[in-house]
């Protein structure tokens, strides 16, 4: 197979032909919105049409609204990214749920205890805290899954353990609607498991909140990891809940950093990438709402690409393993190239990493990322302004890919 559209000339041909757009239904807001801006304003937004034109085979321009109009401030990107998260819940993620009214916690040894109660039902689930030496405050990192983190977590920062498949599963296929978010809000709830995941986030930033005094934490430096599909959890959890200061996906892959069109791409062209058609009958990461898109994926009004949107400008630093790929060797690669460009309009370029190595099994965390991971947690968590460079976009393969084919849009100055 080839590696990749090289010409700089032409989006690339994949799917349906952009000269006949589908519409797709959709029952979004059609009135203009308030939203608080990153300035402590509020800028008014423009609506999201009733319906739009939206077979795109090039990675979809973040910096114009899909009603038609440009982004060219900042307070105009954060109703960008209400929008954009708004697309993502509707057709991919299913409905992030707000606080519930009730959220309530307890420390006790090592143990953060959290019970949520909205609309007559409630639940708790628990979270392990394991604490560097010393007097904090401290900044904490939350791991997806109980096991520890597949990174190394530095002295200086906690690790606070998330169950993640306890709060829901991710079996198979037949975990649909299984866990303790489903039993709160029902089994038929919208939300794929990462949605459901990244809640369970946002109610434990929620407890640390409450819990200041007890657990030492210092909730304004709080990150998040995972590895694989845990990883694809952590990217979604930094999306969604703002809260979260630094993001690290370790090897998501496809359905994580990689974009669904370039994987789509790759598999009509021989390769052979995880794409949407085979994630969705792999497991219930996404919504059921995203089962109708996935046999074409450029009706898609977004990519994940804009995922990262939605994180900007917080830091991220995103680690991929070439070795495999299944996890989007290719895809991860353009994808976040193209979603660097975001960081860039917003001169934010220090707070975007990307960095594929390879050389070591799957969730083995290489030494040759020490460097980069270290900066990032040493100058986001840790305060330490000279941790080393976070202006990372690397990889160790010779790939012949071009991120401008796949993102041809231009890129403003976002003032
Ligand atoms: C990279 O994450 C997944 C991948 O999407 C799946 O296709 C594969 O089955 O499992 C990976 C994983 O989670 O490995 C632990």
């Amino acid at each position: 197979p080839g590696t990749g559209p090289t010409s700089s000339t032409a989006a690339p041909t994949t799917g349906a032909p952009t000269s006949k757009p589908t519409t797709l239904p959709t029952t979004l807001t059609t009135s203009s919105t308030a939203t608080a801006t990153s300035t402590g304003g509020t800028a008014t937004c423009p609506a999201i049409p009733g319906s739009f034109c939206a077979s795109i085979s090039a990675l979809p321009d973040p910096f114009t609204f899909a009603g038609g109009s440009k982004v060219t401030t900042k307070d105009q990107w954060a109703c960008r990214q209400a929008e954009i998260s708004s697309l993502f819940q509707k057709y991919e993620l299913g409905t992030y749920p707000p606080k519930p009214s009730t959220v309530s916690a307890t420390y006790s040894g090592n143990t953060l205890s959290i019970s949520v109660s909205t609309a007559g039902k409630s639940i708790s689930f628990s979270v392990t805290i394991n604490k560097p030496s010393g007097s904090g405050p401290f900044p904490a990192i939350i791991n997806y899954g109980t096991a520890g983190a597949s990174i190394p977590i530095p002295a200086g920062v906690a690790t606070i353990l998330f169950d993640n498949d306890g709060m829901a599963a991710q079996q198979d296929g037949s975990s649909r609607g299984k866990g303790k978010f489903y039993d709160l809000y029902g089994s038929s709830h919208s939300a794929g498991a990462l949605t459901a995941w990244a809640w369970g986030v946002s109610r434990i930033v929620d407890a640390l909140e409450l819990t200041k005094a007890q657990t030492g934490i210092d909730t304004a430096r709080i990150g998040v990891t995972g590895c694989s599909r845990n990883g694809k959890g952590a990217l979604v959890a930094g999306a969604l809940e703002p809260r979260i200061a630094l993001t690290l996906p370790q090897e998501s892959g496809a359905g994580g950093a990689g974009c669904w069109r370039i994987e789509a791409w790759q598999n009509a062209n021989g390769y052979s990438v995880q794409d949407a058609k085979e994630i969705v009958g792999e497991n219930v990461w996404f919504s059921p709402n995203f089962n109708s898109y996935v046999n074409n994926v450029n009706q898609l009004p977004f990519d994940h690409h804009m995922l990262a949107a939605l994180v900007s400008p917080r830091p991220i630093y995103i680690m991929e393993n070439p070795d495999y790929e299944w996890l989007g060797l290719l895809s991860t690669y353009g994808c976040m190239g193209a979603a660097r460009k975001q960081y860039q309009a917003l001169g934010a370029l220090n707070n975007f990493g990307y960095s594929q190595v390879g050389g070591h099994s799957h969730c083995s965390f290489p030494s040759a990322q020490s460097a980069e991971l270290s900066a990032y947690i040493g100058k986001f968590l840790l305060n330490n302004a000279n941790a080393g460079t976070t202006n990372i976009f690397r990889t160790d393969q010779n790939l012949n890919f071009s991120i401008d084919t796949w993102s041809p849009w231009s890129v403003p100055t976002l003032s």
